[in-house]
């Protein structure tokens, strides 16, 4: 290749002399080495301007169809410029982007008071080169999956490795982790499906001098969509030639109800019906849930609601409960019967239908419950026992 460039260039002063002998051309030559990334150079466009600016430019294409007539030469003379050049200017070469996003920096000449000037060459600058891409939270088996935390924060990292070619530095790193399906590059974040970070971290530590690691770090909510998620990274070199990449991940369901730790019941009367209490049930996961319920006393399928200082307890059918409608007033038992459902000592599902949070600014992902326990005329002292709130999820409506 060097050979052939030497040949070439010396066929080019031949045409040069020929020209100069006949007119007061100057010619500014030089060459653009194809990019390093293995894009011809040949028919970008280059142009020159000089010190009045450069809206005063003159343009060649690269190679083979230009001035030049060879590949890889640019070949503009200077005297062409409005202000025509002289010994001693500095002007200055770029090649700008055309559309496919190459290009060169700028660099410069001075005029010298020979035929012509020679620029040694300049390489089309390459875009940044993703050579890897990984999207993941810090539980990293199995892969390719975010476990997101029960009402709170998932730190998820996209993480690029890049080979900038040309050694450049990169800037304007940013990334968005996005639902693919419910959301989009470039839409809005929410809690539910966009997320958008635009520092990411360059660590120019990682690997050789060419290469960069590429951290762009999101706190994803508990209520992020469940599903295929899409994290998608831009950046770009100190040229602006930028590159985008992206991968896929699945974020995974996440069930969680939450609840006040302790309740009481009130206006407890021996063979009695207390009064309504009413519990909170919070979704603090991510998908429509239903309720599983059951109780207990002391241990787990003890058969009991509550467990009494007097040595007597409350079996678990006992406590009524409705996940749906409440209602007031005082009842006896076989009224509380008709609107109630018994408690027992294993799970029982019930539809709840509670969505997941959808809000930014406040949590509305709430539903009352309502419960009720029956005392029966034996029982006394101070009675405590669990009630067992699960979550399951509720299948298309
Ligand atoms: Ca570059
Ligand atoms: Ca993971
Ligand atoms: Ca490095
Ligand atoms: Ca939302």
């Amino acid at each position: 290749m060097y050979m052939k460039g030497i040949f070439f260039f010396c066929l080019l002063l031949v045409f040069l002399g020929i020209i100069n002998s006949v007119s007061a051309a100057h010619y500014i030559v030089g060459i653009i080495d194809d990019s390093r990334n293995g894009i011809n150079a040949d028919g970008h466009l280059i142009t020159l301007w000089g010190s009045f600016g450069s809206a005063n430019n003159l343009t060649d294409t690269i190679g083979a169809s230009g001035n030049s007539g060879v590949s890889n030469f640019y070949m503009i003379d200077c005297e062409l410029l409005n202000t025509s050049c002289n010994v001693g200017d500095n002007l200055s070469l770029q090649v700008f982007d055309t559309g496919d996003g190459y290009v060169t920096e700028k660099f410069n000449v001075t005029v010298t008071g020979a035929g012509f000037d020679f620029i040694s060459n300049i390489t089309l600058n390459s875009p940044p080169n993703f050579t890897s891409f990984i999207i993941d939270d810090s539980i990293t088996s199995p892969v390719g999956e975010i476990d997101l935390i029960a009402g709170s924060v998932r730190e998820v990292v996209c993480e690029a490795i890049i080979d900038e070619l040309d050694g450049d530095l990169l800037q304007n790193a940013s990334a968005e982790f996005f639902d693919n399906v419910d959301s989009s590059y470039g839409s809005g974040d929410d809690n539910n499906t966009h997320y958008t970070n635009n520092s990411c971290y360059l660590n120019t530590t990682y690997g050789n001098e060419n290469e960069t690691q590429v951290l762009c770090l999101f706190s994803v909510y508990y209520n992020a969509n469940p599903g295929a998620w899409n994290c998608t990274m831009s950046l770009e070199d100190n040229l602006s030639a930028s590159s985008l990449s992206y991968n896929t991940t699945t974020v995974n369901t996440l069930l969680s109800v939450g609840l006040v730790d302790f309740a009481n019941f009130t206006n407890t009367m021996p063979d009695g019906i207390s009064d309504e209490l009413i519990l909170n049930v919070t979704n603090y996961g991510n998908v429509v849930i239903n309720l599983s319920l059951s109780g207990y006393g002391v241990s787990i399928n003890d058969g009991l609601a509550m467990n009494c200082s007097t040595d007597s307890n409350i079996s678990v059918g006992h406590v009524k409960y409705n996940v749906s409608s409440p209602t007031v007033g005082d009842l006896n038992l076989s009224q509380t019967e008709v609107f109630y459902s018994n408690l027992s000592a294993t799970p029982n599902i019930n539809k709840f239908r509670l969505n997941y949070r959808q809000q930014e600014g406040m949590n509305e992902a709430s539903n009352e419950t309502y419960w009720r326990i029956y005392v029966p005329a034996d029982v006394t002292g101070n009675c405590n026992g669990s009630i067992v709130f699960g979550a399951t999820q509720a299948v298309a409506s």
